[in-house]
């Protein structure tokens, strides 16, 4: 398979910047990666997205084998061509997606068996099956190894048995992903909150030969922000130094401010369109909801310091209207705008690490934030 060129621009102290080249384009780290589960970024269309300053987006296993079927997106072109992003594209595997929201779900060695949960149809994921659709049925770039997201809390003996659990689905993908020359695999470190696992994690993913990237599962599943904090510092010194860290499914700005820090390069959470589609607008001191009345004859525009037209072209009391009146361009313009907020924030994050200032950064936006 393809291990992507990854060259590291500036390093300060853990902290990392640098470019992954992909064959469907260069991504700028640290990165963050906008949530299109359904090959959408729901609400905003990906012109907007690319133009927000999105690299690279993420796509669901789980959710598009079930609706439209990897099959038909396959003969449809690939997802890349289907949901009109030229762009890299990363696809998680599926069994954390299955874990959080199919119901029936049987595990065994082979894979999970589990029920749709749009339908309550039966339906199969393993190793082999999930890199089938990743790579050879929707197409991604970057794939991922499928894993068990190990839940939060575990005992050590629990623990154990998942990791090992993964790393042996971790060498099934392996084998199945074969020899791709235009696509990558990402191996997933899992461990739950315990240092030796997390070391023994990494260590037996890098002799397993070949990864394109590291990722850091088993994060944010209730462990809170100092936990996750010291999970990875005692987790990105066992990752190799030239290859991309992703930790999946994070988070809040504080979250990605805090694990850049701590030598994270990549990120993707549903945070923006989420809570964006709940009237949530997000700042360097914490989310804040447009609802409140306080914004109901506030002329200033969202964001003014953000190069983005939802940011900049329409009043706090015009949205504040539209998400009171359920009008769906509330939710758009809001999604439009969180999306801009946290690729401006990944672009400040970068220079400030160019520049070796990423410390003083980091405890102003500490001091902000709280
Ligand atoms: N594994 C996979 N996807 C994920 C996770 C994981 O552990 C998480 C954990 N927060 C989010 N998405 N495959």
């Amino acid at each position: 398979m393809a291990v992507f060129p990854y060259d590291i621009h500036a390093t300060d102290g853990r902290a990392r910047t640098g470019t992954l080249r992909t064959m469907r384009g260069d991504i700028q780290t640290p990165a963050f990666m906008p949530v299109g589960t359904a090959a959408t970024v729901k609400g905003v269309y990906m012109d907007h997205v690319r133009q927000a300053g999105a690299d690279i987006i993420l796509g669901n296993t789980y959710h598009l084998m079930l609706r439209p079927g990897a099959e038909r997106i396959a003969r449809l072109g690939g997802l890349h061509k289907f949901c009109g992003w030229d762009g890299p594209m990363l696809t998680d595997s599926g069994g954390f997606q299955v874990w959080s929201l199919s119901k029936l779900r049987k595990m065994s060695e082979e894979g999970v068996e589990f029920r749709s949960h749009i339908d309550g149809s039966k339906h199969m994921l393993s190793p082999e099956r999930s890199m089938e659709i990743q790579a050879e049925l929707l197409g991604a770039d970057i794939c991922m190894q499928f894993d068990e997201c190990t839940p939060f809390p575990a005992t050590p003996d629990q623990a154990r048995a998942s990791m090992e659990l993964s790393l042996r689905w971790g060498a099934r993908s392996l084998a199945a992903f074969g020899d791709r020359p235009d696509q990558t695999l990402f191996a997933i470190v899992q461990g739950s909150t315990y240092a030796d696992l997390r070391a023994e994690s990494a260590q037996r993913s890098i002799e397993a030969g070949g990864y394109g990237g590291y990722a850091i599962g088993g994060l944010a599943v209730g462990e809170g922000h100092e936990m996750m904090c010291s999970v990875l510092d005692v987790t990105t010194p066992h990752l190799p130094a030239d290859r991309p860290r992703y930790l999946m499914g994070v988070g809040k700005p504080i979250d990605l401010v805090e694990a850049v820090y701590r030598g994270v390069d990549m990120f993707d959470c549903v945070i923006p369109t989420r809570s964006g589609r709940h009237g949530q607008v997000w700042t360097d001191t914490g989310p804040y909801n447009i609802r409140k009345a306080e914004f109901a004859e506030d002329d200033s525009p969202l964001d003014p310091a953000i190069d983005c037209p939802a940011s900049q072209n329409y009043s706090k009391a015009y949205v504040h209207h539209l998400i009171r009146s359920g009008e769906m361009l509330g939710q758009m313009i809001l999604s439009r705008h969180n999306i801009a907020y946290f690729e401006d924030l990944m672009r400040r994050i970068r220079t400030e690490i160019t520049s070796g200032t990423y410390d003083r950064f980091v405890s102003d936006f500490r001091a902000a934030w709280a």
